[in-house]
């Protein structure tokens, strides 16, 4: 059995080779897909972001932790996404403009997936008409706004306001997540759900969906 406390101090060190090694051995020795994100992975981006703050770390560091991290996570998601289950729902998800996080983002992107849904994922910084433009046309049930920044975070109510001024609102749910985002912020700027990760995320999901 791997100590996850090893594949956190992996990401802390933004140690890719070590990362990758901790995460085959884990799937190797049985550990769930799942707690080796949350107790392995996140753990450790959790401590490189504190050290951001602190001073102690710069952006080079946050940037090989980021890679070291979505090198282990590559190894996880056909796990994750392997289900062979019928589509339950349409959902379009991005990170809102201004914002180039996307590890958390892609996570629940892939839990969705592995939990039945068709996900179109936009990626990072997606302009407001990109996100009004795939609803209209792809019309998704659920469209799932990512923001990590505190100054991109009122890009999600933007969005939503969009969809409204656009006769777009009525016809899809609006899910949304991110570090800062909180429950309070979610109702604040008219969403209709928020998940605080992305295990949370798939319930709420299909509860937006009356299942
Ligand atoms: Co940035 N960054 N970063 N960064 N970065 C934070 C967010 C920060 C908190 C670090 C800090 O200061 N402690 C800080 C924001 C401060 C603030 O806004 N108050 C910050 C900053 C300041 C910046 C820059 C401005 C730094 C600079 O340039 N001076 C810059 C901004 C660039 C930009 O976006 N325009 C920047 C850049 C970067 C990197 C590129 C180096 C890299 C991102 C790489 C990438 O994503 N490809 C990076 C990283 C890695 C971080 C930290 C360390 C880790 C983020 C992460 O991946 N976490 C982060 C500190 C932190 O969050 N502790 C930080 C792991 C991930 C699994 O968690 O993303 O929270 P998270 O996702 C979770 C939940 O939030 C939730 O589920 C996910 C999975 O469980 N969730 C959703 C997310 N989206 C959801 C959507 C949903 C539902 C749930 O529904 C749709």
């Amino acid at each position: 059995m791997v100590d996850l406390s090893l594949l956190s101090k992996a990401i802390e060190e933004g140690n890719c080779d070590k990362a990758v090694q901790l995460t085959t051995e884990a799937l190797g020795g049985g550990t769930n897909p799942q707690d080796i994100i949350t107790h392995g992975l996140q753990s450790g981006m959790g401590v490189v972001g504190g050290k951001f703050s602190s001073g102690e770390y710069f952006l080079p560091d946050m940037l090989m932790a980021a890679r070291a991290m979505t090198t282990a996570l590559e190894l996880l998601k056909p796990l994750l996404e392997k289900t062979g289950m019928p589509t339950i729902g349409r959902v379009v998800i991005g990170t809102v403009e201004g914002d180039m996080h996307d590890i958390g983002k892609n996570i629940v992107a892939t839990f969705l997936k592995g939990s039945g849904f068709e996900v179109f994922d936009l990626g990072t910084s997606v302009p407001d008409k990109k996100f009004i433009d795939e609803v209209r046309e792809r019309k998704p049930d659920i469209l799932g706004l990512s923001a990590l920044l505190t100054t991109t975070m009122p890009v999600m109510g933007r969005v939503i306001k969009a969809l409204d001024v656009t006769g777009l609102r009525s016809g899809v749910k609006v899910i949304v997540g991110g570090a800062p985002v909180t429950q309070n912020y979610a109702n604040h700027i008219g969403a209709d759900a928020y998940a605080h990760d992305g295990g949370k995320a798939v319930p709420v999901c299909k509860q937006l969906l009356g299942e």
